[in-house]
C-alpha cells in the first residue's frame, strides 16, 4: 500500500486519544522499580567522590561483615571472572586513517576513576538501608590526580587513559578542505561565530533502575531495566561482556518513564546486577536517586565550535567552514563517538543551498560522565551552529533574519547536500510563509514599541532547522562506522476472534505507541483501534529490535508492522478466496471486507481469523492454518522533518530576566498518525529546547573536576510558568520512501527551538551592543552580558 492510499483510511489523520494513559493515569504503570521479586535484595554503587584519582587499595572488610551484607564486589572480581568492559557501538576512523582510540571502560574501576560517579565497587544488601549503611563503609585509599573538565582544556592535561596520550578521542573530518579555502579567499563576505553548545543532565521522570535475576534450574538470566532498546542491551551484555549465549538472558524493559536518549546505553550497573545475581545467587535490585542521576547518566552535548559563512555580495551563501571540540566524557558510552561526526556534521547544511561545506571534529576525553545522545544528538548542535550563524550573517549583510533563509532555501528536490545526506523531499518556503502568517510577525513592531514603552526590550528570532531521523539504513549507518545495523521488526499476531497483538522492536516510553501503531493496524485491516494491542519491551516476547531512539519508531517501527501486515492481506486474501470458492487474484480488501470483483460476495476480516484457525474445511495443501506475520525493516533513506520556528522575547535589562512571549512551530512531518500525540511530542521537545536556551546547564568545577549542578536545587529545569502558549502548525510534504509517508517527529522541538530563542535575545540586545551570547540565558548571564557590554 501506497503512502497516498494509507493516509485515506479511517483513524489515521485522527487524534485518538491515548490507550496507555488510563494505566498511567490510575496509577496501574507498571515500572523496573514497582516489580518486586522473591527473595529480592538491594544493591548501592559506592562511586568516586575525586574526578580523577589513582586506587591505591580498596578495603571491603568492614562492609562485608555490616549487617545484612550479601556480597561486595570490586573491579577484581570483575577481573576475577573475566567480564569485559563496555563497548562502544560506533567507530569512527580520524582523517589519518587510524581507528579512534577506544579505551577499556570498566564496569568497576580497575585502578584509577576518571570522573566524579565513576563505578568502584557494588554493596549488596538484604535491605536498601543496609546496602547504604554498608557502602559507607567501604574505604578507597585514592591517589588524587589533576583533572580535565573543559573540552578546549584536554589537550594539555594530564591523560586520563593510556591508550589516549593526548586526550584526543578521534580527529574527524567530512569536505573538501582546499575547496571551501579557496571560496572563502576570494568572498564577499565572511561571517564568523564562536558557539558554545552547553552541556546537559538529561532527567526523565523515572531514573534508571534495574534488577538481576538468575534462575539455577535453566541457568538463565532475567534482566529488568529501566532501558529504550532491550535487544540492544541483550546483545551487548551477552556477546561483547559476558561472554554468555544470547538466549540465555532476557532483557524486560517494562514501562519507563521517559528516556530521551539517555536509556539507549548499557550502562555498568546493569552489567553488575546480572553478574552479581548469579555470582550471590540473589535477586538484585538497583533503583537511581536523582542526585545519583546526575552524576552517573550519560550526558548530553558539550560542544565549543568556531564557524564561519563565505557569501557574494547579496548574501548567497558560497561556503561553510567549522571546527568543533566535542567531549566524549571519561569513557566512550555506547553510541558517544556518533553523535558529534554522522548525526552532527551530515546535518551541516540545513535548509540551505551552500554548496560547499568543511566540517573538522576533534572528540575528547575529559573528567566528566560520559557523553552520548540526548533528545536531537547531534542534530541540536548542528542546528544551533547552523540558524546562530545565519541570523548573524543576516545581521552583518543588513538583510532581514528570514529574507537571508529566503534567499538560500534548497527549492528542488531529491537534493544531494554537500555533507553526505540527501534529502528527499521538503517546502522550506511554504514553512517560512505559514511561521510568519502564525506568529503574526507583521506585528513585531508594534509589539516592539509596546514592550519598549514597560521598560522592556523585545527580540524576534527565528530557526529554520531541517533534522535526519528514522535512524537508519543499516547500509549507510555501517559505511558511516555503525557496528550494527539499524532495521527494526514487527510481528503481527492475529487471533482466532480477529482481535491482533503486535510486536514491535520499537520501544514506547511516553511516545505513545500503544496508540498510534495501534491506528496504524486497525486503519489496515479495518477493525477497531481498540482490538489491537501493543506488546513492546521484551526480548522473551518479541522476535528482534533495535529500539527507540532517533524518532524512528513510526517510520521505521511503524513501517516494520506495514510490512507484516502486507504478508497478513496476502494470506489472509487466499483464505478468503477459499471461502468463496475464488480465486486469490480476484479478491479486493477494504474496510475489514473482502469483496469478489463484480460480484456482491463478501467475507469479515473476522470470518477469516476465524477460518485461519479453525480450519476444518481448509485446502491444507496450499495453505498454512494460522495468520501470524514478521517482517523486518531497513530503511532506504533517513525521513527529514523541517520547520520553521519564531521566537519572540522580553528581555528586562535591569534584571536580566528572559521572559519567551510568543514561540511560533511550523512543523512538515510528513503524514500524521495522531495529531494529538505528535502536538504532544513537539510540546515536549519545545519545552526542552527552551529550558537548554535558558536555564539549564550542567556546570563542572574547572579545577575538582566536582559537579556543582547535581541537583534540581543547581541545575535549572524549565517549568509550565516559563512558557508561553505554543502557536503550533503543521505542513505535510510526505516521505517519499515508506509506505506511510510518515518523517519522525519526537526530537524536532528539541532540536529546532535553541537557536529561534537565542536569536531572538541576541536581537532584543543587538542595540545594547551585545552581539554574542552563549547558552543559557539564565537572568545573571544576560544581565553580564548587558553590564559588560555598557563598558
Ligand atoms: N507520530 C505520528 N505521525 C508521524 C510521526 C510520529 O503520529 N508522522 C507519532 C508516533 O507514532 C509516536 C510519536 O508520534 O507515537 C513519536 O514518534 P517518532 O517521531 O517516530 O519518535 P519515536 O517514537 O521513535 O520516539 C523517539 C523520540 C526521541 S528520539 C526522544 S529522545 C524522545 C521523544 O521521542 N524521548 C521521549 N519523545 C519522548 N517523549 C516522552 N514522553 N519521553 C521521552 O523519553
Amino acid at each position: 500500500m501506497g503512502a497516498s492510499d494509507f493516509v485515506n483510511l479511517p483513524n489515521i489523520g485522527v487524534s485518538v486519544k491515548r490507550k496507555e494513559d488510563y494505566r498511567f493515569l490510575t496509577g496501574g504503570g507498571q515500572y523496573t522499580d514497582d516489580i518486586t521479586l522473591a527473595n529480592q535484595t538491594y544493591a548501592v554503587f559506592v562511586r568516586s567522590p575525586h574526578a580523577h584519582a589513582g586506587i591505591n587499595s580498596i578495603n571491603t572488610e568492614a562492609a562485608k561483615a555490616a549487617p545484612g551484607v550479601i556480597g561486595v564486589l570490586v573491579g577484581a572480581d570483575v577481573a576475577a571472572d573475566k567480564i569485559n568492559g563496555l563497548p562502544c557501538g560506533w567507530l569512527i576512523t580520524s582523517t589519518d586513517g587510524s581507528p579512534m582510540k577506544e579505551p577499556p571502560h570498566p564496569i568497576l574501576a580497575q585502578g584509577k576513576v576518571r570522573y566524579v560517579g565513576d563505578h568502584v565497587a557494588m554493596v549488596v544488601a538484604e535491605t536498601l538501608e543496609q546496602a547504604k549503611n554498608a557502602a559507607e563503609l567501604v574505604e578507597v585509599d585514592y591517589d588524587v590526580l589533576t583533572a580535565v573538565v573543559r573540552v578546549t582544556d584536554a589537550a594539555r592535561a594530564a591523560p586520563l587513559h593510556d591508550a589516549a596520550p593526548d586526550n584526543r578521542c578521534y580527529k574527524w573530518a567530512l569536505g573538501d578542505k582546499a575547496q571551501v579555502d579557496a571560496v572563502f579567499a576570494s568572498a564577499a563576505h565572511v561571517t564568523k561565530l564562536d558557539l558554545t553548545n552547553n552541556r546537559l543532565v538529561p532527567n526523565a521522570m523515572e531514573p534508571r533502575a534495574a534488577i538481576g535475576s538468575y534462575n539455577r534450574a535453566n541457568d538463565d538470566y532475567t534482566l529488568y531495566v529501566s532501558n529504550q532498546n532491550p535487544h540492544v542491551e541483550r546483545l551487548l551484555l551477552t556477546a561483547f561482556v559476558m561472554g554468555l549465549p544470547e538466549h540465555k538472558v532476557r532483557v524486560i524493559a517494562p514501562d519507563v518513564g521517559g528516556g530521551f536518549g539517555s536509556k539507549i546505553y548499557l550502562y555498568a550497573e546493569d552489567v553488575c546486577l546480572t553478574w552479581a545475581s548469579k555470582k550471590l545467587n540473589r535477586n538484585i535490585k538497583w533503583t537511581c536517586d536523582r542526585s545519583e542521576a546526575f552524576v552517573s547518566d550519560a550526558h548530553g552535548r558539550d560542544h565549543v565550535s568556531h564557524a564561519e559563512m563565505a557569501m557574494d555580495k547579496d548574501g548567497k551563501f558560497l561556503a561553510m567552514r567549522v571546527h568543533t571540540d566535542a567531549s566524549m566524557g571519561a569513557y566512550l558510552s555506547t553510541f558517544a563517538p556518533a553523535i558529534p561526526t554522522i548525526l552532527y556534521a551530515t546535518l551541516l547544511a540545513g535548509q540551505y543551498a551552500t554548496p560547499l561545506i568543511y566540517v573538522e571534529v576533534d572528540a575528547w576525553f575529559t573528567n566528566t560522565a560520559p557523553v552520548d545522545a540526548y533528545r536531537g544528538a547531534g542534530r541540536p548542535e548542528a542546528t544551533y551552529l547552523v540558524e546562530r550563524l545565519v541570523t548573524r550573517a543576516a545581521w552583518d549583510m543588513g538583510l532581514a533574519q528570514d529574507e537571508i533563509r529566503r534567499r538560500n532555501f534548497i527549492t528542488e528536490f531529491p537534493y544531494q547536500t554537500p555533507v553526505a545526506l540527501q534529502y528527499d523531499v521538503g517546502d522550506f518556503h511554504a514553512l517560512l510563509k505559514r511561521g510568519n502568517e502564525l506568529g503574526e510577525v507583521a506585528g513585531f513592531a508594534q509589539r516592539k514599541s509596546a514592550s519598549e514603552a514597560k521598560g522592556l526590550l523585545r527580540g524576534i528570532g527565528y530557526s529554520c532547522y531541517i533534522e535526519a531521523c528514522g535512524l537508519a539504513p543499516s547500509n549507510i549507518a555501517g559505511a558511516l562506522g555503525a557496528r550494527a545495523g539499524l532495521f527494526e521488526c514487527g510481528e503481527v499476531r492475529v487471533h482466532p476472534t480477529g482481535s491482533v497483538t503486535v510486536f514491535t522492536g520499537s520501544h514506547s516510553h511516553g511516545q505513545g505507541h500503544e496508540t498510534t501503531f495501534a491506528q496504524v493496524v486497525a486503519a489496515r485491516l479495518g477493525i477497531s483501534v481498540d482490538a489491537v494491542d501493543i506488546v513492546h519491551g521484551d526480548t522473551g516476547r518479541v522476535p528482534f529490535g533495535m529500539g527507540t531512539y532517533g524518532s524512528r519508531s513510526m517510520s521505521v517501527g511503524g513501517t516494520a508492522i506495514m510490512k507484516a501486515l502486507d504478508k497478513i492481506e496476502t494470506k489472509a486474501k487466499k483464505i478468503a478466496a477459499h471461502l468463496m470458492e475464488a480465486s486469490d487474484a480476484d479478491v479486493e480488501f477494504a474496510n475489514g471486507e473482502f469483496t469478489i470483483k463484480g460480484t456482491d460476495k463478501k467475507v469479515t476480516f473476522g470470518q477469516v481469523a476465524l477460518t485461519a484457525y479453525v480450519p476444518h474445511n481448509y485446502p491444507l495443501d496450499k495453505l498454512e492454518p494460522g495468520l501470524n506475520e514478521t517482517a523486518f525493516y531497513d530503511p532506504t533513506n533517513f525521513t527529514f522533518p523541517a520547520g520553521t520556528y519564531i521566537c519572540e522575547v522580553e528581555v528586562d535589562p535591569a534584571t536580566g530576566q528572559v521572559c519567551v512571549d510568543s514561540f511560533t512551530a511550523v512543523d512538515d512531518f510528513g503524514n500524521i498518525i495522531n495529531p494529538m500525540i505528535v502536538e504532544g511530542q513537539v510540546q515536549g521537545g519545545l519545552v526542552q529546547g527552551i529550558g537548554q536556551a535558558l536555564m539549564e546547564n550542567c556546570v563542572y568545577d574547572p579545577e575538582s573536576g566536582q559537579l556543582l549542578t547535581g541537583s534540581f536545587m543547581d541545575y535549572a529545569m524549565p517549568r509550565f510558568s516559563d512558557m508561553p502558549d505554543f502557536k503550533l502548525d503543521t505542513l505535510c510534504t510526505p516521505c517519499s520512501h515508506n509506505p506511510l509517508g510518515a518523517k519522525g517527529c519526537g526530537e524536532a522541538g528539541a532540536i529546532g527551538s535553541p537557536p529561534a530563542v537565542i536569536n531572538a535575545l541576541l536581537d532584543a540586545l543587538r542595540p545594547l551592543g551585545v552581539l554574542d551570547f552563549d547558552m543559557p540565558a539564565s537572568p545573571a548571564r544576560v544581565w553580564e552580558a548587558i553590564r559588560a557590554a555598557k563598558k
